[in-house]
């Protein structure tokens, strides 16, 4: 098959006025147009209303910037965050614009290795290395972050990131018990007096209401293409709904609802029908453990090109971000900002002890997913994700799953054996 152009759009002039060295960020933006052309146009029967997010790649380092610096000159501040604990409707409630700034490219891990250890998570260096570079122009535009303080490698990270950019720390509780809500509670309200304060205006109860509905409305959506996920054939690839899930993290949440729905629309038409991206005999795959943030289709690519399909992702990029929605209905301020509490309490991340509800929700996302197998994704150095995979993994064993665990980077350095590793489970499955 030919393969189809692509090309990441270049606005040089833009970068250079955000500070970005541009010279270096030319070369990454023509190897992100290469590697996503690579990856993502050699699918067969990719749904049409996929073009809506070709199209934000497209402009992934244009449009949407340019949109950004716009708002910015009408006061509205663009907010980076790199976890998905700090609860976005109420920087947007304040009028500002939430960016994710996770880091998922191999390309900007040398500039943080100049100054952090090398033995830390390869999301954390990568994230440090785009802003000590000055090579992404999202971590150019946003006017400040918010860190949080979930694993060891993130929070003493900030100290140091906080001399590139004002960076604020939420502080996560590690439990879940009765404290440990009120905790989190008094560190909401905290969050909003700041935000507040930053953005210059006060949250009003309708503005918040407004804005979990946004946000709620752009979780039902994501929800609803992971149901439609579920059928056999799968009616979009895996590599598709990751794609989708990491830039839920960039887009306009509003457009990207609509944009999203319509896809959906496509998509159950598609299952009507019984059509679907790979034949129906194709090991269905799901991956559970450590978000991959934006442009790491590493895995994806590997399970997919052997012939199989990913049909569910267990991770904050994935169903962690969009799988609990907050009650719209308190009728003041406390009450939203308690239902956001709980909302929020009931991410679980592997920071918390003891997290068994994850193992909990692995399974039961395994089988409404209708896998074949389970994946586990670790990043290197990550210990939460490391260890808590041995409780995933029992519970799997438990339940007669076919099972691979990887612990993984960003470098292409693994491929070879990962490529083997993952045959090995599509072989288990398919027999
Ligand atoms: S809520 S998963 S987004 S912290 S992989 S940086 S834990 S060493 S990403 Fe996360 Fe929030 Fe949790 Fe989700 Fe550290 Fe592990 Fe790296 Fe991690």
């Amino acid at each position: 098959m030919e393969q189809k152009r692509f090309e990441v759009k270049s606005y040089p002039e833009m970068w250079e006025e955000l500070g970005v060295d541009v010279s270096r960020f030319e070369k990454m933006r023509c190897v992100l147009g290469e590697v996503y052309a690579k990856s993502f146009f050699m699918q067969k029967n990719r749904p049409a209303a996929m073009d809506y997010f070709d199209g934000v790649m497209a402009e992934i380092h244009g449009a949407r910037i340019g949109e950004l610096v716009a708002a910015k000159k009408q006061g509205r501040p663009v907010v980076g965050t790199f976890c998905v604990y700090v609860p976005e409707e109420i920087i947007m409630a304040a009028g500002g614009i939430c960016v994710g700034l996770c880091g998922g490219s191999p390309g900007s891990i040398p500039d943080a290795e100049k100054i952090l250890p090398r033995n830390i998570c390869p999301m954390v260096k990568s994230a440090f290395g785009f802003k000590a570079g000055r090579i992404c122009p999202y971590y150019q535009v946003v006017d400040f972050v918010y860190g949080e303080t979930t694993c060891d490698a993130k929070k003493k990270t900030w100290e140091l990131l906080n001399r590139l950019i004002p960076t604020y720390v939420m502080e996560i509780p590690q439990m879940k018990r009765e404290q440990d809500r009120t905790l989190w509670l008094n560190e909401i309200h905290e969050f909003k007096v700041h935000v507040e304060k930053m953005c210059k205006r006060t949250v009003s109860t309708e503005d918040l209401r407004a804005t979990i509905k946004i946000m709620n409305n752009k979780r039902h959506a994501i929800q609803r293409l992971t149901r439609l996920r579920a059928h056999n054939p799968a009616p979009i690839s895996g590599k598709d709904g990751l794609l989708i899930e990491q830039i839920a993290f960039y887009d306009d949440p509003v457009r990207f609802t609509e944009k999203l729905n319509l896809l959906c629309d496509e998509l159950v038409k598609r299952v009507q029908e019984e059509g679907g991206v790979s034949p129906k005999t194709a090991p269905r795959i799901m991956i559970a453990g450590a978000p991959m943030a934006l442009p790491n289709w590493k895995v994806h690519n590997l399970v997919e090109n052997a012939g199989a399909v990913v049909v569910n992702e267990e991770s904050c990029i994935g169903t962690r971000y969009f799988k609990d929605l907050v009650d719209e209905d308190g009728p003041d301020m406390d009450s939203l900002l308690a239902a956001l509490t709980d909302r929020y309490m009931r991410i679980d991340c592997s920071c918390f002890t003891p997290n068994d509800e994850r193992v909990v929700q692995v399974m039961k996302e395994y089988k409404e997913s209708n896998a074949q197998g389970l994946i586990h994704y670790s990043l290197q150095f990550c210990h939460t994700y490391n260890i808590e995979e041995v409780k995933i993994r029992e519970a799997a064993a438990k339940e007669g799953i076919p099972y691979l665990a990887i612990e993984t980077d960003y470098s292409p350095e693994d491929i070879g054996q990962l490529q083997t590793r993952i045959e090995a489970l599509l072989e288990q499955v398919r027999g």
